[in-house]
């Protein structure tokens, strides 16, 4: 029987601002997310400062209210057989402004108990250090990222958070989808800029310096208290073909790489690339790197690549007759792929395969799907006892799909850490700030407006996934 090596690992992700809620609990302020509130206006649309929308509902306030129903899920995640769960810290509950010298003792307390359950059902933690948020003050103050300053900031936060769990937590990763400080500079950056700012590639290029910094200090401290730890980068992940072999296409489609794997290439090496000076030139921006800094990210690049993959996309030389693709990627439609999510996202499981073997052959160091799966609307249907089930075979079909072809990329020499599908337990939508783009295992009664009972049911998915991994993938391959 054809399955997975026993390494591998199997699991679900989520990430705080989406699923905690508590907000403003046990000395927990304000963070960038908590800002943002429902639709892509409000969200990726947002210009201006960052402040608090008191009149309007911002959903991260009571996401699911994980904070409050960590047992329960957790001893779902753990009836499902998960071997590892990632999720991210919350900055703002361990320094609620993000500048303070001493943390706030309840909000390090949470994530111990949280720890401490994952272990109980032989789960491991998988940290996301910060996941498209920041305290509000650091964004407020300091103008986020752009600031040198964060990177000592956020030193002190990463050695809080690995001397205190260096028992507990064996594997971490810096930031969330880091390439999309290029697109969406609010979401992790701690700025908002529009796409015809004249200043715009100058903050964003300079506030992933700093982040580049910051995650080379972070990885130097990670190896020094947690000895055995892997700490890696997260990337959002998404393959791209030329649309034609016309040579002017596909080198669009290298160019268009590189704008993304320019972090990768970063991160993973510990140097910028030799395309980055031209990039920079083309941008206008002139990087102030100080001394030091460059020798810091080559002595501590990082010891995996995470990346999430949900679609692909195709680059054309000639970008006229381009459309949105996803909430993150624009393009043009593939005549070859079929089928696209209730939010457009083309989906391509293949892209998957190549995508693996690409970035293998590239780096040279194992890969994490840190993310993968389908935003739906999920249909309630009635049952027997007056109660509801959710028939997510749209779901299963997607996440099989992709699963092969983890299996055929492992088959052709690619080393695969482990599989967390996105939102196994429903949260809200990064981009649209939506309940009702459902992507769990797991159904959570919140709509929209965070109006239901917060009650948790299994969907269909939910057996078939625990199948999967009581199999090692065997009842799919
Ligand atoms: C990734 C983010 C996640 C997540 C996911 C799905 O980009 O890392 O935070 O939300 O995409 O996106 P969405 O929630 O917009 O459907």
């Amino acid at each position: 029987m054809k399955q997975f090596p026993e390494s591998f690992l199997w699991g679900g992700a989520a990430a705080a601002n989406q699923f905690e809620g508590a907000y403003l609990e046990d000395g927990k302020l304000p963070s960038t997310a908590d800002t943002l509130g429902v639709g892509m206006e409000n969200r990726m649309g947002r210009t201006g400062p960052i402040e608090m929308q008191p009149e309007i509902y911002c959903p991260s306030h009571k996401a699911i209210d994980f904070y409050h129903h960590y047992k329960e899920d957790v001893a779902l995640f753990g009836e499902m057989g998960f071997q590892v769960f990632r999720t991210s810290i919350a900055w703002s509950r361990i320094f609620p402004k993000g500048d303070e010298l001493e943390p706030n003792e309840k909000g390090l307390q949470f994530y111990d108990d949280l720890f401490d359950e994952l272990h109980k059902y032989g789960i491991e933690p998988l940290i996301t250090i910060t996941h498209y948020e920041m305290p509000l003050h650091l964004a407020q103050e300091y103008g986020g990222w752009k600031n040198r300053k964060l990177i000592d900031f956020y030193e002190r936060y990463c050695k809080t958070i690995f001397t205190r769990y260096k028992d507990k937590v064996k594997y971490w990763l810096n930031f969330n989808e880091i390439n999309t400080n290029a697109m969406l500079p609010l979401f992790q950056c701690g700025f908002t800029k529009g796409f015809t700012d004249p200043d715009r590639w100058q903050d964003i290029y300079q506030a992933s310096h700093h982040m580049f910094v910051a995650s080379a200090r972070a990885n130097q401290l990670c190896h020094e208290i947690i000895p055995g730890a892997k700490i890696g980068m997260m990337l959002a992940g998404m393959q791209s073909y030329p649309e034609t072999c016309k040579p002017e296409d596909v080198y669009a489609t290298l160019k268009h790489k590189h704008e993304s794997l320019y972090f990768a290439d970063t991160m993973m090496r510990g140097h910028y690339p030799a395309y980055a000076k031209s990039m920079w030139r083309e941008k206008g921006v002139k990087l102030d790197i100080q001394p030091g800094d460059l020798e810091l990210m080559a002595a501590y690049p990082c010891d995996y690549l995470g990346f999430s993959y949900y679609m692909s996309g195709v680059t054309a030389a000639d970008p006229s007759g381009g459309s949105s693709i996803g909430n993150l990627a624009f393009g043009k439609q593939n005549p070859y792929l079929e089928g696209s999510s209730d939010w457009g996202w083309q989906i391509d499981a293949v892209g998957l395969k190549s995508y693996l073997v690409e970035l293998y052959d590239r780096y040279e160091k194992p890969l994490f799907i840190v993310e993968n799966g389908l935003g739906t609307r999920d249909e309630l249907l009635p049952t027997e006892k007056d109660g509801y089930r959710v028939e997510d075979d749209y779901r299963i079909d997607y996440l099989r799909r992709h699963i092969i072809e983890i299996y055929n990329a492992i088959q052709d020499g690619v080393e695969v850490m482990g599989y967390t599908p996105w939102g196994c337990i429903d949260l809200v939508s990064a981009s649209g700030g939506q309940m009702s783009k459902r992507y769990g295992f797991i159904y959570v009664d919140v709509d929209d407006e965070g109006h239901g009972t917060f009650e948790r049911c299994k969907k269909k998915s939910f057996d078939w996934y625990k199948q999967v991994i009581e199999t090692k993938g065997g009842n799919v391959l």
